[in-house]
């Protein structure tokens, strides 16, 4: 086996919550008065809610106080999680869920790295609250992604090396908080354009081989 574990990121690796946050950022961004596109959404990924806010705010005049700022990532929360309230477990694809169980039946361990407080919420939803065997999010880390804290917190919690961990990440903040824990990363969506990313992932059952290291055709 080429991997002992893996890491999963949340938004937008196992579930479309990606969707959910631009929407929200959306419409903060619209009460604002400031431009906000699918480019700018894509910095957001895997960073916190206050360092997005600081982007989301990169072209507004006025400087904002401390508690304007708490303000508005919580009015953005609140929009967020009414927008959570519409998934459930038929938002997690039959194909992800068999990836994974196929990964379990062969003993690698599972586990989630997101930078979201939010996370264990998601997993209640989509019906996966009990399955991994550890969750490192945004309640247990003190730096967001880019920073590597939230993939080497998740690797103690599994008592596995980092060099034995493979990360799967949809943001750029992500694969630099993956090579920054010393572990590789196999990438989808936006993280595709990541010129150090260890495996693309355009099939998501293809992730079965390269834990299993029976195929090396996908490396980047
Ligand atoms: P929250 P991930 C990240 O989750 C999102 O990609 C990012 O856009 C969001 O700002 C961050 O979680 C914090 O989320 O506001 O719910 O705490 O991709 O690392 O799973
Ligand atoms: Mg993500």
């Amino acid at each position: 086996m080429k991997y002992q574990a893996v890491i999963f990121d949340l938004d937008g690796v196992l579930v479309h919550t990606d969707r959910y946050h631009y929407l929200a950022w959306k419409t903060i961004a619209d009460e604002l008065g400031v431009t906000f596109d699918e480019k700018i959404n894509n910095r957001l990924r895997g960073v916190s809610r206050m360092a997005c806010l600081e982007i989301v705010l990169e072209t507004y005049d006025e400087p904002l106080t401390d508690e304007q700022k708490a303000y508005y990532a919580e009015r953005k929360n609140q929009r967020y999680k009414q927008l959570l309230e519409e998934l459930s477990t038929q938002d997690l694809s039959d194909e992800i869920r068999h990836t994974m169980v196929s990964l379990r039946e062969h003993g690698v361990k599972l586990a989630i790295g997101s930078s979201s407080k939010n996370a264990k919420l998601i997993l209640q939803r989509i019906g996966l609250d009990d399955f991994f065997d550890a969750v490192s999010d945004g309640t247990n880390i003190v730096h967001s992604k880019p920073h590597p804290e939230v993939f080497l917190k998740a690797s103690d919690y599994l008592g596995i090396l980092p060099q034995q961990c493979l990360v799967i990440e949809d943001a750029m903040a992500g694969v630099e908080a993956a090579l920054a824990a010393n572990m590789d990363c196999a990438v989808m969506g936006d993280a595709l354009g990541h010129p150090q990313a260890t495996y693309r992932l355009n099939h998501f059952p293809d992730l079965l081989h390269i834990v299993l290291g029976q195929d090396e055709k996908r490396k980047a």
